[in-house]
């Protein structure tokens, strides 16, 4: 039976099925950009179902000058960019909070297929704001999605929405209407969404129809009762979610099918990835932690994307082996031993650990 890095089953649809949301798997070599039919699905309802030509994107609130409408040709009438991103959920690698800190957290209990690349083309979020007169004393914009609202328990917490500070809404953000070449996917968001190069997967608000700019700071449940840290040590002033932690995967041991052996060198290869950041440098240590080496980075290392990483390896004895990655960022941040634990198991961050079987040969 094929199984991913994980040890999990490799379904014929290349997911494992969490109810509305879709984790990616791979097992062998990880391309560098995911293709859309790849690319993990986080929907807390489900998919909005919106028909292009009769879609408006509104751009509304006491920061902007006039109240506008804008149509899909409009916002592709201001040029398009197109960036290559990726886009993870808040909280990848959830379930090891409970397989390696033993503390789980509830949630969709993702591994590491939280996580995708793929180049998006958009206009940038603060042309259409300056469009539409953006005010000197804007202080945010609430994303809004046009999906159903989402009730939980009976209660209805209204639509999948997120207030994005306006310093990051003028930096980087893309309003993205294409994805890898193609319209946006239907359970992407089409026919718009952000993109918020190296924030939490939530600010990357899909169906977006309506943007409210604010110079008050208004919150949703979204900032305030989930993305949010929660917990010890968590208060007003440390627990709020923006960027996402660097982080790591091992993808491949030797050449799909060949195992390891003694005496036998295999080629370890995974990815490293660090929000807005690149990556620096990576090591894997193949005794639990304590001696390290440095893997050789390949590829593009752009910031908010991702990096392949390599390592020949040649085990020197047989039995089980412990295989843990590391990888440091461009603003100097290294995956720590433990996690900083939250009772929603967001933002897992520490250097995960392998088991790797190794034969006599
Ligand atoms: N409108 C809307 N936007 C949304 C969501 C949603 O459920 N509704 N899920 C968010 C979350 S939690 C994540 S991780 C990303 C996932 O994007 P993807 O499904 O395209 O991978 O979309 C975000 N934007
Ligand atoms: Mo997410």
């Amino acid at each position: 039976m094929l199984r991913d890095p994980l040890g999990r089953p490799v379904t014929p649809d290349h997911f494992v099925h969490h109810g509305t949301d879709l984790e990616t798997q791979w097992e062998g070599e990880v391309p560098h950009l995911t293709p859309n039919d790849r690319f993990f699905v986080r929907n807390h309802t489900g998919p909005a179902d919106v028909d292009a030509a009769s879609w408006r994107l509104l751009v509304t609130g006491d920061g902007v000058g006039r109240e506008t409408t804008y149509s899909l040709a409009q916002l592709q009438s201001f040029g398009s960019t197109t960036r290559e991103l990726a886009l993870e959920c808040t909280g990848n690698g959830r379930r090891f909070f409970a397989d390696q800190q033993g503390e789980p957290r509830p949630g969709t209990q993702w591994g590491l297929g939280a996580i995708g690349v793929a180049r998006w083309t958009g206009v940038p979020l603060a042309t259409i704001l300056r469009h539409a007169g953006l005010l000197d004393d804007a202080a945010q914009v609430m994303a809004v999605g046009l999906d159903e609202p989402y009730v939980e328990g009976g209660v209805s917490h209204g639509r999948v929405r997120r207030p994005l500070p306006l310093a990051k809404a003028l930096d980087d953000v893309l309003v993205a209407w294409g994805m890898n070449g193609e319209p946006l996917p239907r359970d992407h968001g089409f026919p718009a969404r952000l993109v918020v190069p190296g924030w939490v997967g939530i600010a990357s608000i899909k169906w977006l129809g309506e943007l409210r700019v604010t110079t008050t700071a208004e919150t949703s449940p979204w900032n305030t009762k989930w993305y949010r840290m929660h917990g010890d040590g968590w208060t007003d002033d440390n627990s709020t979610l923006d960027r996402m932690p660097v982080m790591s995967s091992l993808d491949t041991v030797g050449a799909p099918g060949t195992g390891t052996a003694v005496g036998r060198e295999a080629l370890l290869r995974g990815r490293a990835w660090a929000g807005e950041a690149a990556i620096r440098r990576v090591e894997v240590s193949a005794d639990g932690g304590r001696h390290w080496r440095e893997a050789s980075l390949v590829g593009p290392n752009q910031p908010s994307s991702w990096v392949a990483w390599r390592l020949p390896w040649t085990p020197d004895r047989a039995g089980p082996h412990e295989l843990v990655v590391r990888a440091t960022d461009t603003r100097g941040r290294r995956q720590p031993e433990r996690a900083p634990d939250n009772e929603d198991g967001y933002l897992f961050s520490a250097a995960v650990r392998y088991r790797v079987e190794v034969a006599c040969r």
